[in-house]
């Protein structure tokens, strides 16, 4: 099988966000059958919340690879990687995470099943997925809506900032 460009979604905002980013792209590169790309800078953003309590910031962040691992392996892959970094499994959506890795494009596969929907639904409509996504593929298209870069004007904005390097977050 050929590798397949893939680009995951990190994002934190529980116990030491920059490390677990950190920690989360060298589990990344460790994954078998997989070549490590590119990873953005990390960016700071306002929790996007759904009842408005006061919510820690998060760090986001995308990471490109390719690898030969199928979408639903890949899935477990990570799941494991949010599990080994404290995540646990009873968390609802829009909790407050230390670790959430998202898969947003599979090569050019449009996936629909109970456990994956890519492109992922928010690529288009969040700055803090866009803005990554662009930095490290500008020409990037996704099936189904075009081109990314299309789409950085007219998406939820959360406040974002550009860290520099990762080392120097705390
Ligand atoms: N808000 C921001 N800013 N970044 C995230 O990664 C993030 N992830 C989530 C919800 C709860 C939607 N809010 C977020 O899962």
């Amino acid at each position: 099988m050929d590798k397949v460009i893939t680009y995951i979604g990190l994002g934190s905002n529980l116990q030491q966000p920059a490390q677990q980013l950190v920690n989360a792209i060298e589990a990344i590169k460790k994954l078998p059958q997989t070549n490590f790309i590119a990873s953005s800078c990390f960016y700071r953003s306002k929790a996007l919340t759904l009842d408005h309590e006061p919510t820690p910031d998060y760090l986001n962040a995308v990471v490109a690879i390719e690898t030969q691992i199928n979408p639903l392996s890949l899935l477990d892959d990570l799941q494991a990687i949010e599990f080994s970094q404290g995540r646990i499994r009873t968390e609802k959506r829009w909790q407050s995470r230390p670790l959430d890795l998202d898969i947003l494009l599979y090569g050019n596969d449009v996936i629909n099943n109970e456990r994956l929907t890519i492109p992922h639904a928010e690529i288009s409509r969040r700055d803090f997925v866009l803005v990554p996504l662009v930095e490290i593929a500008p020409d990037l298209e996704v099936p189904g809506l075009g081109k990314a870069s299309g789409y950085l004007a007219s998406c939820q904005e959360t406040g974002l900032e550009k860290l520099s390097a990762p080392e120097t977050i705390s």
